[in-house]
């Protein structure tokens, strides 16, 4: 078992853990560590693990996967070698499964599946379906064309998962190519299938490669390569491994061709056509290296549209074959869109709109998927508005569901309609307060001023360890998106700590605070005259003091895909009971949530105020704020007013969902409670709450709340309006 290792620590102890539950136990391992991971290698060494375990380290002058595999088979001294990376893990019967079928066979090939999912996960998941019905193919020709379809892809050929027998690499010398930084497994393979006295492939899963989902600070090899040096090195591989493959079965052969006209038509073609893709030409070149060498038999058997685009490339200049690959895409395009209205709509962004000028005087303002009017955007906005009368147009994005009420001459726009669009790609500002969506092009000129949305408590971005209940491309996404970013805002020092990490962000902060929390410094009288007309506004009686219940989402109770189910744990009816006289409970659902609260056997005491658009107004109203684990307690606390934390599910939920930044209970300005009689016994006794959480919420204050003060809408427009 050769394992080699770079910097994958965060990864290996599945690969470790899946080589302690193997069935099949004799075997040794030998973990190859690059020299710059020498502490890591340590820390290798000296795992609790029950199967013999050696560590080498490259010297200083070898480096890569290639020369590490090299010194692995050197080190070797068992009847087969396996190739497992330190990123990847196998199934506990894999072994004992690929042995039972070897019997002095040259190779016993199992197939490869990627996967986004750790260990834990996939067999989780495994578990319904752990069927073992693999099927065999022992006849030798067969198998290694098996072998070599079972990769699909030519950058998809791998050594690891096979099981190979050390003496017939040896009497070969069949070794890796040290000059690869990637490929070079495929050239290795050929070698191998090219040598093969006897093989068999069983078509089963025994081996997973994972896919990296975190591209920034824990990256796959290829993802830190550029991608015209990958597309060039697997081109040189194809190359070298005509070569070998001269010698080999004519269907061998045209399996490999086959493959490479598929990378070249589906991978460098698509290379080609983005505009901001380096060195085109040294791939062309490269690629035009390959094409004399594509059997006719491949070819002729090609689809009729990979052979035409071959024969134009090998014949014309890049410029034409781009243009000629771009006239098909948008056919293709056309044909697969047809149908597809949202699609559509994306394409004529794309080829329509930003071909339009841009509108230097125009603002595009969007918050919480346009559900509302609020949030930093709405500040910001009203900053602008009021200072610059006449100068600008704005333009709102607003939900399908429902027109803003917005108190200023503005322009709506619904949502993914046609319309947004095109104020996406003409208008030169766009503030808004969640990720933009992933068809967005950043114009050369355009400003984009992401406010985001509050102080994290809960880990945020690359800070979730593995992002199990998004999609698995989340920080992938989350890194092309922030790179687009040209000014976040920060409202305290604590964020502008974590963002640039969390959001894998460096472009430019704005330290000044939320503009959401300016309505919080009002000077006092105008503070009163609002908290009467908002009272009023919902019908809330003066004399009642308000209670506001505000807890955020939760990511495994998912509906759709931006919808969550809540379910309230508070009781309400025994709040009221004890509460009725002096409050009312005001409930205000985070925007994920679905809502489908219904109070009307609490009226008068509960209100439903999760449609309301701007909770900075239900924060002026409140006495008291109820939460758990949401950023609201972050803004609340500007008012110096207490807080309460109902956080009945904190295990799950620091544990099992997200985790977070901080120990929840040396942090919180306020009690963490479990039950709705400790909500009440809190409210009941509010005073001695307050004096017993003093020290801490003039600190907590101190560390969250010091740079905001009225003004931040302000700052914030005086540094993007330059
Ligand atoms: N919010 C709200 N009502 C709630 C909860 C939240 O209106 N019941 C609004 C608040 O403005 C809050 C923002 O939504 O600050 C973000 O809510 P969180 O509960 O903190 O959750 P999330 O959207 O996951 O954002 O950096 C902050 C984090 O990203 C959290």
């Amino acid at each position: 078992m050769i394992i080699s290792y770079k910097n994958e620590m965060p990864f290996i102890s599945d690969c470790m853990n899946s080589l302690e539950d193997q069935t099949e136990k004799d075997f040794e391992a030998i973990v190859v560590c690059a020299h710059t991971a020498h502490a890591d290698a340590d820390v290798i060494r000296n795992m609790d693990v029950s199967f013999p375990l050696q560590v080498i380290e490259l010297p200083e002058d070898k480096d890569g996967p290639a020369a590490a595999k090299n010194e692995g088979i050197r080190a070797s001294r068992g009847e087969y070698v396996f190739f497992l990376d330190s990123d990847d893990y196998i199934l506990s019967e894999t072994f004992c499964e690929l042995i039972r079928l070897s019997d002095g066979k040259d190779i016993v090939a199992g197939d490869i599946k990627r996967t986004w999912k750790n260990r834990l996960h996939l067999l989780n998941d495994k578990k319904d379906n752990s069927a073992l019905c693999p099927t065999e193919t022992a006849d030798i020709a067969s198998a290694l064309s098996d072998i070599l379809t079972s990769h699909m892809v030519l950058t998809g050929i791998k050594a690891t998962g096979l099981l190979i027998r050390r003496e017939f690499i040896l009497k070969h010398s069949i070794m890796f190519d040290e000059s690869y930084i990637y490929y070079t497994e495929i050239p290795f393979v050929a070698q191998l299938l090219v040598n093969a006295q006897s093989c068999v492939h069983i078509s089963y899963p025994f081996y997973f490669k994972r896919l990296h989902q975190d591209p920034v600070y824990h990256p796959s090899l290829n993802q830190t390569m550029k991608t015209h040096v990958r597309l060039t090195e697997a081109l040189r591989a194809y190359i070298d491994t005509k070569k070998i493959t001269e010698k080999i079965t004519p269907s061998c052969e045209a399996e490999y061709d086959a493959l490479f006209i598929k990378f070249y038509v589906q991978r460098i073609t698509r290379f080609f056509i983005k505009d901001n893709a380096e060195n085109k030409s040294e791939v062309f070149k490269k690629a035009k290296e390959c094409f004399s060498l594509i059997s006719e038999n491949a070819l002729k058997n090609a689809k009729h549209y990979h052979h035409m685009i071959i024969k134009y490339s090998l014949r014309h200049t890049l410029d034409k074959t781009i243009k000629r690959i771009r006239m098909h895409t948008l056919r293709q395009q056309g044909l697969r869109y047809y149908h597809d209205w949202k699609r559509i709509k994306q394409f004529i962004y794309r080829h329509v709109f930003l071909n339009r000028s841009m509108n230097d005087d125009a603002f595009l303002f969007e918050s919480f998927f346009g559900k509302s009017y609020s949030d930093s955007p709405k500040y910001i906005f009203e900053y602008i508005c009021k200072n610059n009368p006449g100068k600008y147009k704005y333009i709102w994005v607003r939900d399908k569901k429902k027109k803003l009420d917005i108190p200023y001459p503005v322009k709506q726009v619904k949502r993914g309609s046609l319309k947004y669009m095109r104020a996406m790609a003409c208008s030169k500002y766009y503030i808004t307060n969640i990720r933009q969506p992933m068809f967005f092009v950043k114009r050369p000129g355009a400003v984009l001023l992401e406010t985001w949305h509050g102080t994290p408590l809960k880990r945020l971005g690359f800070d979730i360890d593995e992002a199990v209940f998004g999609t698995p491309r989340y920080k992938i996404n989350f890194k092309l998106q922030s790179g687009q970013w040209d000014y976040l805002i920060s409202p305290n020092e604590f964020c502008s700590e974590t963002f640039p990490h969390c959001f894998a962000y460096d472009g430019k902060l704005l330290n000044t605070g939320y503009p959401r929390n300016d309505i919080l410094y009002l000077p006092p009288n105008e503070r009163t005259k609002l908290t009467c007309n908002i009272k009023n506004e919902l019908s809330i009686p003066a004399d009642k003091k308000v209670i506001l219940y505000a807890p955020t989402w939760r990511d495994d109770r998912k509906l759709s895909e931006k919808e969550y189910e809540f379910s309230l744990e508070l009781d309400l009816i025994r709040m009221r009971e004890r509460l009725g006289d002096e409050y009312v409970i005001l409930l205000r659902l985070h925007y994920l949530l679905v809502d489908s609260l219904d109070f009307s056997t609490l009226e008068g005491f509960a209100y439903n105020v999760s449609s309301y658009d701007d909770i900075a107004r239900l924060y002026l109203i409140s006495a008291i704020l109820i939460t758990d684990y949401s950023s609201v307690f972050f803004d609340y606390a500007n008012l110096k007013r207490p807080v309460l934390f109902f956080t009945y599910d904190l295990n799950e939920y620091a544990d099992e969902l997200r985790g977070f930044y901080f120990d929840m209970k040396d942090l919180v300005p306020g009690p963490l409670l479990f039950t709705t009689d400790e909500v009440i016994d809190s409210i009941i006794n509010l005073h001695d709450v307050e004096k017993e959480y003093r020290k801490k919420y003039d600190d907590f204050y101190n560390r969250f709340c010091s740079w905001e003060c009225g003004k931040s809408s302000q700052r914030v427009t005086e540094e993007i309006i330059k």
